[in-house]
């Protein structure tokens, strides 16, 4: 079987240090946690980025500071902002960390609207915003992670790829478990995977106690694997993960037991066609 990407996401805009004193804020924190889990094995950090009291921002300079931390720590490393940042910014705030020197190899395009963890919130991903943030991507040579929480999100991606906005080879995130989209089972995740084109790449990701179980169901699929505090902050029951390289030691620990070798950065470049 294909060799495994691991996708550290290791901050994301939601869970704070009243979670996990763990999650990382500062440019040194981040670079930290992105150290952490390339040692473990990840070839892709998705990377949000934090004011240092733990605001979420897409401030592009901000986003600069941190990639270059991480870059001098995990030198061919694959970073993958996010364009999703936080419930309530604008698309053009947002969209900052895509026009950085040189641009990043590849970034997250959020596949739809929804109902975003109870509440009030909402995730607004209209369909003339998944166009143009995959034109102002397709411009800069950026590949997207579609990022669907929902069986609806992969039916747009779809659709606007037939009409030629969201190019191939197309790469798919399924997100499981946040509330308001597809709950995390293994018959969800078929379906999901019933979905797509065969040939299409996929990785997993799931919230919280979901995490381990639908990662691994992933890679016995033959899809990829993304951990992290964005999405589980515990390594075992009622046990808070210490870094993100701890969640990363896990995932290559049951990789390794299922028989399915670990990607290297450029192993993850070559798979993904970047
Ligand atoms: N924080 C969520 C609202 C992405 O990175 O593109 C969006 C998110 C997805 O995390
Ligand atoms: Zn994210």
């Amino acid at each position: 079987m294909e060799k495994l990407i691991i996708t550290a996401a290791i901050c994301g805009a939601e869970v704070t240090k009243e979670h996990n004193p763990n999650v990382p804020y500062s440019v040194e924190e981040i670079g930290n946690e992105a150290e952490s889990a390339y040692n473990a094995g990840a070839s892709i950090i998705h990377l949000h980025v934090r004011e240092d009291d733990g605001t979420p921002t897409q401030d592009k300079e901000r986003f600069r500071l941190c990639i270059e931390e991480i870059k001098r720590r995990c030198p061919d490393v694959i970073i993958m902002p996010s364009t999703g940042g936080a419930v309530g910014m604008t698309n053009e705030e947002r969209l900052q960390p895509i026009y950085l020197e040189p641009p990043p190899e590849i970034a997250t395009l959020d596949c739809g609207t929804m109902n975003y963890g109870g509440g009030d919130e909402i995730f607004v991903n209209t369909e003339n915003t998944i166009i143009y943030f995959a034109e102002e991507m397709n411009k800069r040579g950026i590949k997207y992670e579609l990022e669907c929480f929902d069986k609806a999100m992969i039916d747009t991606a779809l659709r606007l790829n037939q009409k030629g906005y969201i190019k191939e080879p197309l790469h798919f995130n399924f997100v499981l478990g946040v509330i308001g989209g597809i709950t995390a089972s293994k018959r969800d995740l078929e379906f999901l995977r019933g979905s797509i084109p065969e040939e299409s790449t996929f990785t997993v990701c799931a919230i919280g106690r979901y995490e381990f179980p639908m990662v691994t169901q992933s890679i016995i699929m033959g899809g990829h694997a993304r951990v992290g505090f964005e999405d589980n902050i515990y390594l075992s029951k009622g046990v808070l993960a210490k870094s993100n390289g701890e969640l990363v030691e896990k995932v290559v620990r049951i990789s390794k037991d299922l028989g399915r070798y670990i990607a290297t950065p450029d192993d993850a470049r070559k798979i993904l066609a970047l």
